[in-house]
């Protein structure tokens, strides 16, 4: 039997490999390839987890039920960081059989934290455990874990599945580079969600190419916080050391930077009780929350050496709603600066298709007129 396959010559292959080359060079156009950059624990990943809720198909039962181990894995590592500042601080026990309680969970590992619930309700009136907890910014410890730790007995039970507020809380540090996609307001999308801590930033320049837009994320509640991979460095100093790296890097001479000052319902409630200048010794707004929040924007714009204005928002990364909103501007603002409206362009692109159908008509008619006297010669010259 012949092969019926058609043979392709080798200029007909490259031919089409070039085609093919160009349709994905279009197609990568298309997609606007955005970076969230960052410090540790700013809340990038969350913001991730909002655009998958928002955008995409959000989470199945089958996925929420495998961010159950995380929750109470969550749990378990803030008894034992609990566990180990008081040791190595040496801080005793209100009740002294406290301390068992919480060894004996230590030892007991990830699984068996779900048999300890009354212990924890124990360990956690112990007066000398609230003190830490107090004292949060002292150890590495998640608020958002002490949410889980007052719902352990939700979080426990046998059925339980998270809800998405409980999967928006969850920590865990991101190693490596992610991206996704999405759709949205007219715009294709690749967004990258990165590690924040130092080790991780040696991989971040891996992303840096074709970039459209950097959404930097500030945590604003850690003003009082030293990093946990270096105890002797504040937070907020580190976050803009990078900010200033990125925002002045030749790399992103030319797009836009846009800042999301996040945490900002921890900050708000956290600056009118402690003062901003524990960090900033310059700052003499005292308690009050707007002051203390134009402060550290100032400290961060002016660090902008460049010609281009910074996109400011002010961002809860546990709130869909607004995040919402804040990503509707965030489009805006991509579309204002590199023309794109994909509505716009469909329009555009079909009054072009409608303008080539008619000129098509128009030769047709023409190439049918210069027929018609052709034929008319023809005839004239039989005759
Ligand atoms: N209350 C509150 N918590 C937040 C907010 N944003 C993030 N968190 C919590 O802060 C913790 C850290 O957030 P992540 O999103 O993991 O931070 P990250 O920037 O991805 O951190 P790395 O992966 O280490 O770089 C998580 O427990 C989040 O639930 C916020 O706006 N408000
Ligand atoms: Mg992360």
């Amino acid at each position: 039997m012949g092969n019926t396959t058609k043979q392709t010559s080798p200029k007909e292959e490259l031919i089409d490999q070039k085609l093919i080359q160009k349709k994905e060079k279009e197609n990568e156009k298309e997609k606007q390839r955005i970076l969230m950059l960052g410090a540790g624990d700013g809340g990038k990943s969350t913001i991730f987890k909002q655009l998958k809720i928002l955008y995409q198909e959000g989470y199945s039962r089958e996925e929420k039920e495998k961010f159950r181990k995380e929750v109470r894995s969550n749990i378990y590592y803030t008894l034992t960081e609990i566990y180990y500042f008081m040791k190595t601080n040496n801080i005793p026990y209100y009740e002294p059989s406290h301390k068992d309680l919480l060894k004996e969970i230590k030892n007991g590992g990830e699984k068996e934290i779900v048999n300890h619930y009354e212990k924890i309700k124990k360990i956690m009136t112990d007066k000398a455990v609230q003190k830490v907890i107090n004292e949060i910014h002292k150890t590495q410890i998640h608020e958002s874990a002490l949410d889980f730790i007052e719902d352990a007995s939700r979080i426990f039970q046998k059925d339980y599945i998270p809800t998405l507020d409980d999967i928006l809380k969850i920590h865990r540090r991101t190693t490596g580079i992610m991206s996704d996609y999405f759709s949205f307001d007219n715009l294709d999308l690749e967004i990258f969600d990165v590690g924040g801590q130092r080790n991780e930033r040696k991989k971040w320049i891996h992303a840096y190419a074709e970039t459209k837009a950097i959404i930097f994320v500030v945590n604003l509640n850690e003003y009082d916080k030293v990093l946990f991979e270096c105890s002797t460095h504040s937070r907020m100093g580190e976050s803009l050391l990078i900010f200033d790296d990125i925002c002045n890097s030749r790399w992103f001479n030319n797009i836009p930077v846009i800042i999301f000052f996040n945490q900002i319902d921890r900050f708000e409630k956290k600056v009118q009780k402690k003062n901003l200048n524990c960090h900033f010794q310059d700052y003499v707004g005292g308690l009050n929350f707007q002051n203390a929040l134009e402060f550290i924007k100032n400290k961060f714009s002016s660090l902008n050496k460049t010609n281009r204005e910074i996109h400011i928002f002010e961002t809860c990364a546990l709130d869909t709603g607004k995040m919402k909103q804040i990503f509707m501007e965030v489009t805006k603002i991509l579309k204002d600066f590199y023309s794109l409206d994909k509505e716009l362009k469909g329009q555009r692109e079909e009054t072009e298709k409608e303008k080539e159908k008619e000129d098509e008509k128009e030769d047709e008619k023409e190439n049918g007129k210069e027929n018609e006297k052709e034929n008319g010669k023809e005839k004239e010259k039989e005759k």
